[in-house]
């Protein structure tokens, strides 16, 4: 019993690692320990509402990832959809696909003062204070996926709700802020809509968008029905082209 029991908490301790590390050795020619090293620096024992985004700098160093132009997907307010999407064909790539955003998706972690661990309960919430463990590394890894953007580049934004570009969001407030023209030639808006849907690409939030574009990047919206989007994922004989 002794055995067991010390062999749970020795688990629990270890077990963000183990995921991090698991989830790190599926991309190949990184070196995932030393990923690993860079990542839990920018938290272990520091107080979990004072980490800023550049603490997570090593981390972005060392996960170095090569951008895959024209087929970058970002998104906001539209997380499952998108997902399920990239999972079920292999069209686009978003922060998640790749190691930056893989390693840690779904997780919640932080460190404590005095402490060399990693703690994945007790950590505060996302709008608890504003340079939090999570919150940072999401502003981080969204900027570093923004920055080497290229080519086409599309967005899956919310029909559904009245501000699908929202200035709170990592979307308006880093990623299309470091969209450069001299990489990013269009940028595509697919614009998800339900039945009842309350926006279409006339929306005045999507004007926005547009004036916050570097001069030299196009701009397109496309209005696409969810059910399009789910029947077009589920379908392997689509192409990628054809399901907007
Ligand atoms: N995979 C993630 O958990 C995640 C990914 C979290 C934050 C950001 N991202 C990047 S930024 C992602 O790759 C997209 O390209 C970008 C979306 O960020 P957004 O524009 O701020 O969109 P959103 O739907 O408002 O938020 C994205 C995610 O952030 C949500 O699904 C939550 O996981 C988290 N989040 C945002 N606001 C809150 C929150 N969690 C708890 N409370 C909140 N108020």
């Amino acid at each position: 019993v002794v055995a067991v029991v010390l062999g749970l908490i020795l688990r629990q301790g270890t077990s963000f690692k183990s995921t991090f590390i698991d989830r790190c050795e599926q991309f190949e020619g990184y070196n995932c320990e030393k990923i690993w090293g860079a990542f839990e620096k920018a938290y272990v024992g520091r107080d979990p509402c004072e980490v800023p985004m550049e603490a997570y700098d090593p981390f972005i160093a060392a996960a170095h990832f090569k951008p895959a132009c024209g087929r970058m997907m970002f998104w906001s307010k539209t997380k499952d959809l998108v997902h399920d999407f990239t999972e079920k064909k292999d069209c686009f790539l978003t922060l998640e696909d790749t190691l930056l955003g893989s390693v840690v998706n779904d997780l919640t972690w932080c460190g404590k003062e005095g402490s060399s661990e990693t703690f994945t309960t007790g950590c505060p919430g996302w709008t608890y204070c504003e340079n939090n463990t999570v919150r940072s590394f999401w502003n981080r890894a969204s900027a570093a996926f923004a920055d080497v953007a290229c080519g086409d580049v599309t967005a899956m934004l919310n029909g559904s709700i009245t501000t699908p570009f929202n200035s709170a969001s990592i979307f308006a407030s880093i990623e299309v802020k470091r969209f450069d023209s001299s990489r990013v030639k269009n940028l595509n808006v697919v614009l998800v809509t339900q039945k009842n849907f309350v926006t279409n690409c006339t929306n005045a939030s999507l004007k926005n968008l547009q004036k916050e574009l570097d001069a030299g990047i196009k701009y397109n919206c496309k209005e696409v029905a969810e059910a399009q989007i789910h029947e077009c994922s589920s379908d392997p004989q689509k192409p990628c082209g054809s399901c907007w």
